[in-house]
This record gives C-alpha cells, sequence and structure tokens, in this order.
C-alpha cells in the first residue's frame, strides 16, 4: 500500500515536472516571437521610413530639375530659332546627305544628255567651260505671268550647238525635255532648240538662241543650291511670256 502511494507520487511529480518545463518552454518562446515580431516591425518603419525619404527626394529633385531647366531651355529653343532660320537647317541635312551618299563634289555639276544623240553622256561643268566656241553671254529680257519685265545678263552654252556637235543628235530627234531636280520640265520641239533668232521685244536688234546659263548676273550658280543651270531663251514674238521658260537646276536632258 505504501508502496502503492509512493509510486502515485512519483507519477504526479514527473507530471507536475513535466508540465513546468513545458510551460516555461512556451514563456520562453512566446517571449522569443515578441521580441522577433517587434524587431520586424521596427524593421518594417524603417523601410518605410526610408521609402517614404526616398520618394520625397525623388520629388524634390523633380521640382528643383523643372524649376531650374523650364525656363532657361524653353529660351534657348526660342533663340535657336531665331538664329537659324528653319530653311538653313534643312539645307544643311541635304549637304550631309550628299556627301554620305554620293560623290565627289564635281560629280554634283555634271549635266546628263539621254535618248536619240550618238554620244548618250553627261558633261561637267569643266567640260562645258572648255567649249570656248559654244559660249554666249549676253543680257536677256523677260516677261512673266504676271506682266513682269526684267533684264539678266546670262552666260552659259548654246544648247543647240551643244547638241548637234557634242551630244550628236540623231537626225530622227523630234523633241527636247529638260528636267530639273525638282520635277519642273519643259518639252520643246527640234526645231524650237534650234532657233537662234528669238528676240526681245524692247530690243529689236539683237537675237538669241536658247542657252544653257551656269553664270547669272556675273555669279555662278552654288552647286550646292541645285545643279548649277538654267536654262534661258527670248522671246518667239512681242508679248511671249516667255520668264516660266527658264528651267533653273536642270540635271537631264531627254532626247525624243
Ligand atoms: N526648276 C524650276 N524652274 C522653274 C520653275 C520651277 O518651278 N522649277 N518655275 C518657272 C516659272 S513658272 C517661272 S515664272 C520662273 C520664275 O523664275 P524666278 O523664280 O527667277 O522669278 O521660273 C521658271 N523655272
Ligand atoms: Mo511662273
Amino acid at each position: 500500500m505504501k508502496n502503492k502511494l509512493l509510486l502515485i507520487l512519483l507519477v504526479m511529480l514527473l507530471v507536475l515536472t513535466s508540465c513546468a518545463l513545458n510551460n516555461n518552454k512556451i514563456t520562453v518562446n512566446a517571449e522569443h516571437e515578441e521580441k522577433l515580431k517587434e524587431e520586424i516591425n521596427e524593421e518594417t518603419l524603417k523601410i518605410k521610413d526610408e521609402e517614404t525619404k526616398i520618394d520625397d527626394n525623388t520629388d524634390k529633385d523633380i521640382d528643383e530639375f523643372e524649376q531650374q531647366e523650364e525656363e532657361p531651355f524653353e529660351e534657348e529653343v526660342v533663340e535657336e530659332i531665331i538664329d537659324e532660320p528653319i530653311e538653313n537647317n534643312i539645307i544643311d541635312n541635304s549637304k550631309e546627305l550628299i556627301i554620305e551618299e554620293t560623290a565627289p563634289s564635281e560629280e554634283q555639276n555634271v549635266l546628263t544628255i539621254q535618248g536619240l544623240v550618238e554620244n548618250e553622256t553627261y558633261f561637267t561643268l569643266t567640260e562645258l567651260k572648255g567649249m570656248s566656241e559654244l559660249i554666249y553671254e549676253a543680257d536677256f529680257y523677260s516677261l512673266n505671268n504676271f506682266g513682269t519685265t526684267g533684264y539678266t545678263h546670262f552666260k552659259g552654252i548654246n544648247l543647240w550647238m551643244l547638241l548637234e556637235l557634242k551630244a550628236k543628235i540623231s537626225p530622227d530627234a523630234s523633241q527636247v525635255t529638260i528636267i530639273a531636280h525638282d520635277g519642273y520640265k519643259i518639252t520643246f520641239t527640234v526645231e524650237m532648240v534650234k532657233k537662234q533668232d528669238y528676240i526681245d521685244e524692247t530690243n529689236p536688234d539683237t537675237k538669241y538662241p536658247m542657252i544653257l546659263a551656269w553664270e547669272e548676273k556675273g555669279v555662278e550658280y552654288d552647286p550646292e543650291e541645285g545643279a548649277p543651270y538654267k536654262l534661258v531663251v527670248g522671246q518667239k514674238e512681242a508679248g511671249d511670256i516667255n520668264k516660266p521658260n527658264w528651267v533653273s537646276n536642270i540635271d537631264k536632258i531627254i532626247i525624243e
């Protein structure tokens, strides 16, 4: 009986001890968890705080950037526009393109003659200038659609002579088309190109051929502004509106 009682007591003691130990463990765990939670919370708060700081700074930076840059930036653009007309920019761009895409500068002065000619070819400005016996220079009278008149001094080559003697135009040819770089073109009959007696209605004494001019008012055309050739012709009769025939920047002549 005594033994039994002792055994029960021992069991109870064991149970109690184990409970106490467990309890202790739980407390320790709970305490640890609580600490961890606090630490996590603190970290989160810190991170959030820093994020807000960064956001604030970014906003500030943007604000400052906008305040600093906005006005001077606009002023600069305005200045540029005033200094450099848009036209100039376009010319500059095309210059770059020509340099990048095509050949040496003298090739820009090439006049191409195609079609019913024995010597289908092209002439450079230097070659044309060398044909001294074909060079013609005079003041040409002009009348345009609006009734505007004027006299302009031109120097260039007699177009018919060039076609007949240098390109050797075919006897079968009937028309000559002058084509400008901008697409503007005029077709003349061979007879009109052959004709050497165009007039100036204000001066009955002089007769003119059709010429390809490379010089106007004593100044050569700038090849950078297009092919440096202009077709110039007098009047067929008094009142003839001849100015539209003055095709500028010619780069091709087609014989048919
Ligand atoms: N390449 C080219 N040449 C051209 C033209 C054109 O549009 N392109 N217009 C013609 C017309 S209709 C006229 S009246 C005169 C005008 O010459 P101006 O600009 O020297 O006055 O050029 C003639 N030659
Ligand atoms: Mo014109």
